[in-house]
């Protein structure tokens, strides 16, 4: 799904891995599964698989299926829960056996367990105004904490932090000690609900991205969603957006940065790419996090003024894009709010 041998003629472009998923819009149903093919009849039956995020529901654990557990005697088991079963991985195992395209139908970021990993943040709610330590840590099934992961993009853990009015936007790289424990000091300016989105490889395992919510108490008033519109500034510069985002298929986002009126063809390498574009759906904050293809010095991407993305947004609605780009020895962010069609 998120091969980049699909766009080899643009430099910059992307296929990211959100997925054609038009049933991710089904984080609405309290205890929904995640498996299209269920028939009604067994809608109102929890099944083992039902999603992780629904962990705090009573109803989630197989124990708790005793009373309306009589539909699952009759065999409508799906292949995906056999080879889920074969696998015998812990924790998410229903994940384990679906197929990519199925699995690209659940967006990163909704949950603080998939994939058989879950995340815990081991520091204190934080408080406004106190320049405090923000630690957490990735756990497998056992509860044991991951140590071994994969450099995507310079790093081995991105870490996202948004207010869930989409405002006060932060990606930040913590440090990850000997106990498996991510810290990094992150001061928080506004109370608020925050959500955190760790998304990491494991060595091993798949790209997973971890959603956990950050309550910082006070008065909080929420933001509206900004209006849509195609350019946006941010310390001096200019950014234009254009393209023309649709659900479950890849569009081409290009973004131009200029300084001054002149557009900036000397962008610098910011963690292996010219820009890095997060979005955050409206609404759930379902994430994606969009690398360039390609790199610097390749010879097919450019220092701007342009870098295109190839993006699939997983439904129709609102989103809120974040362009990180690095000029003048500063990362600076871009933020737009789009409709996709
Ligand atoms: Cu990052």
């Amino acid at each position: 799904m998120n091969t980049t041998t699909r766009l080899g003629i643009f430099a910059g472009c992307l296929v990211i891995a959100f997925g054609a998923a038009y049933g991710a819009g089904r984080v609405v149903g309290p205890l929904a599964s995640e498996e299209a093919s269920v028939p009604a009849a067994h809608a109102t039956s929890p099944k083992p698989t039902s999603n992780p995020m629904e962990g705090m529901s009573p109803g989630h654990d197989s124990a708790a299926d005793g009373p309306n557990g009589e539909e699952d005697a009759t065999g409508h088991d799906d292949a995906a829960e056999g080879d889920g079963a074969a696998e015998g991985h812990g924790g998410a195992g229903g994940h384990e056996g679906m197929s990519d395209a199925q699995e690209a139908e659940v967006p990163g970021g909704l949950m603080v367990s998939e994939h058989g990993y879950t995340v815990q943040r081991v520091s204190p709610d934080p408080a406004v105004g106190r320049d405090g330590e923000f630690a957490f840590r990735i756990v497998d099934g056992h509860g044991r904490p991951i140590t071994a992961f994969d450099k995507v993009h310079d790093k081995r853990l991105h870490l996202i932090v948004v207010r869930r009015d989409l405002a006060l936007f932060r990606h930040v790289h913590p440090a990850m000690g000997a106990d498996g424990v991510w810290r990094i000091r992150l001061p928080f300016t506004a109370a608020g609900t925050y959500r955190a989105f760790a998304d990491f490889t494991p060595t091993g395992g798949e790209a997973t991205t971890l959603g956990i919510d950050v309550p910082v108490a006070g008065g909080y008033e929420p933001r509206a969603l900004p209006p849509v519109r195609s350019v946006a500034r941010v310390d001096g510069y200019e950014v234009t957006l254009s393209g023309d985002p649709r659900a479950g298929k890849s569009s081409l986002l290009t973004l131009t940065v200029r300084r001054g009126g002149r557009e900036v063809t000397d962008l610098q390498p910011y963690l292996g790419a010219y820009g890095h574009l997060v979005a955050l759906r409206a609404g759930d904050l379902a994430y994606l996090h969009v690398h360039p293809d390609g790199e610097p010095g390749d010879g097919k991407t450019t220092a701007g003024p342009r870098v295109a993305f190839h993006t699939e947004v997983p439904s129709a609605g609102a989103y809120r894009l974040y362009l990180d780009f690095r000029h003048g020895g500063r990362v600076h962010t871009a933020e737009f709010t789009v409709r996709a069609r």
